[in-house]
């Protein structure tokens, strides 16, 4: 019994240690630019929210001046708990709120300025917005973040270092009082004419020296270990240069954070990034559901329509980015009917385009994969989970993979992703189908990364082929999948 025992262990040691040592031969080394848990878990968030909800509200401006009366700010009907609701229901993951604008004016009684809610009507002076929203987010099940603006255009003190040491105060009084918050969000507009305490006058800083970024994101990190924070830099996310939602066609998540200045960098460079960056930061593309970024009555009829929130949606999440919508509270203190309207019209046409999967049905082959083992066989792209990948040797900077039906099948919508756990690596791409026996290319592109969506016309065929044909390593992919787009979406 004893030896039956023994010799059973030594054949699995050796079995085990065999097999260890081949399949670790085989695992993927990453690139050396590879994202964090924390960021690959942001870029799988794919949307998120915006409330632009502040003094600016009630004094239908976009940017206040910071002279603005406490008195004027008056939710009669505030119910932060539809706002995440909405927010929910629309498919976000996270949502961001105003907690202080360029104006000043905090939503939450701060400890340090008169210029916030403590001194408005809303509850007499005993509200605090910011603990309202934070307490649905967490009822709801929804990530919290907050904006604070850099930009203070009531402070007396903007432009001096007194200002800084506000600044810094006010960052931890809301990292500290509010529960675990996601997001912090930091702005580029920076500088220029305000009340500043009634001076009224021109400040400009020095947009590469004013503010102390990294001591500033050693707050948030020390404080709230789960933030993602962003900024043009960074150092988690980044802005996509401009907000209007839309990332570069091209869309790399690495990118050099040198090159940047917040406040003040190239929006092309932010719009592609960077084969070359040495840091990883993901894409967010802010844009809002009307033409401002606050609520005005006077654009309720330019509420972005369902099939331009899809528009948007497949030049940001369908490049590689993350898309942040802005829907602003009213002055009530409610989402509008417009904006829920469009949403979720928007969200029915996205569940419709996305729910019948036709490459599941199909069966896939390649030129290589990863010395002939199934781990990593071309069937794991089609297996709807992440984890599983098909990649190639690595000498390879190229590969194609072919996913063959029984029957034709008709799709106008191609997702690919890269397991970008191990960086991002493809620069180009094509598309082929088989027709009446000729492979014909119907797309190219050039990244993919995170989640790449190509929107096709209509095509029909039985086999299709997606060919890599330039990468900075050995290929992978976790999914290849392909749908009919709802008619909806025209
Ligand atoms: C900009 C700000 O100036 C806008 O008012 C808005 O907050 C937008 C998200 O960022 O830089």
């Amino acid at each position: 019994m004893k030896t039956k025992h023994s010799a059973i262990s030594f054949g699995f040691f050796f079995a085990a240690f065999f097999w260890s040592d081949a399949s670790s031969q085989l695992d993927i080394k990453p690139n050396v630019v590879i994202p964090s848990k924390k960021q690959v878990e942001y870029q799988e968030m794919e949307f998120i929210g915006f409330f632009h909800f502040n003094m600016n509200t009630f004094t239908n401006k976009e940017w206040g001046y910071g002279d603005e009366n406490p008195a004027m700010f008056n939710p009669k009907g505030l119910d932060v708990d539809q706002w995440v609701r909405v927010a929910k229901e629309a498919g976000m993951k996270e949502v961001i709120l105003t907690a202080k604008h360029h104006d000043g004016f905090c939503l939450w009684p701060s400890a340090f300025t008169g210029h916030s809610v403590k001194n408005s009507p809303y509850k007499n002076g005993k509200g605090d917005i910011v603990k309202e929203f934070a307490d649905a987010c967490r009822k709801h099940g929804i990530k919290p973040g907050l904006y604070l603006s850099p930009w203070d255009r009531n402070h007396a003190g903007y432009g001096t270092p007194e200002y800084i040491e506000y600044y810094k105060k006010q960052l931890r009084e809301l990292l500290t009082k509010y529960g675990e918050i996601y997001e912090v969000w930091f702005d580029g507009a920076n500088g220029g004419d305000g009340y500043y305490g009634g001076a009224n006058e021109k400040r400009t800083i020095d947009a590469k020296t004013y503010y102390p970024w990294k001591e500033l994101a050693g707050i948030v990190y020390e404080l709230q270990p789960k933030a993602s924070i962003f900024s043009d830099a960074g150092p988690d996310v980044r802005w996509i240069g401009n907000e209007n939602g839309f990332a570069g066609e091209t869309f790399w998540s690495t990118i050099s954070t040198e090159k940047l200045v917040i406040g003040a960098s190239d929006p092309l460079y932010l719009n592609t990034g960077d084969p070359n960056g040495k840091s990883w930061l993901v894409g967010v593309c802010d844009v809002s559901i009307r033409p401002g970024w606050f609520y005005h009555r006077g654009e309720d009829s330019l509420v972005k329509s369902p099939q331009q929130l899809l528009d948007i949606y497949y030049q940001s999440v369908g490049r590689n980015a993350v898309m942040l919508l802005n829907i602003p509270p009213d002055k009530n203190g409610r989402i509008n009917e417009h904006d829920i309207r469009s949403l979720r019209e928007f969200r029915a046409i996205l569940e419709e385009t996305f729910k019948d999967d036709l490459a599941l049905k199909g069966k896939a082959s390649s030129s290589n994969f990863r010395s002939g083992s199934a781990r990593f066989g071309p069937n794991n792209v089609l297996d709807s989970d992440h984890q599983t990948i098909w990649a190639v040797d690595d000498s390879l900077r190229t590969g194609s993979l072919e996913i063959g039906f029984d029957g034709k099948k008709e799709f106008d919508r191609i997702v690919l992703q890269e397991p970008v756990q191990y960086g991002q690596r493809i620069s180009s791409f094509e598309i082929q189908i088989l027709r009446e026996n000729i492979w014909e290319t119907i797309a190219r592109g050039t990244t993919i990364g995170y989640k790449r969506i190509l929107r096709i016309p209509l095509v029909r065929t039985d086999r299709i082929r997606i060919a890599v044909n330039e990468a900075n390593n050995c290929p992978a992919l976790s999914t290849v999948a392909l749908f009919k787009a709802s008619q909806k979406e025209r």
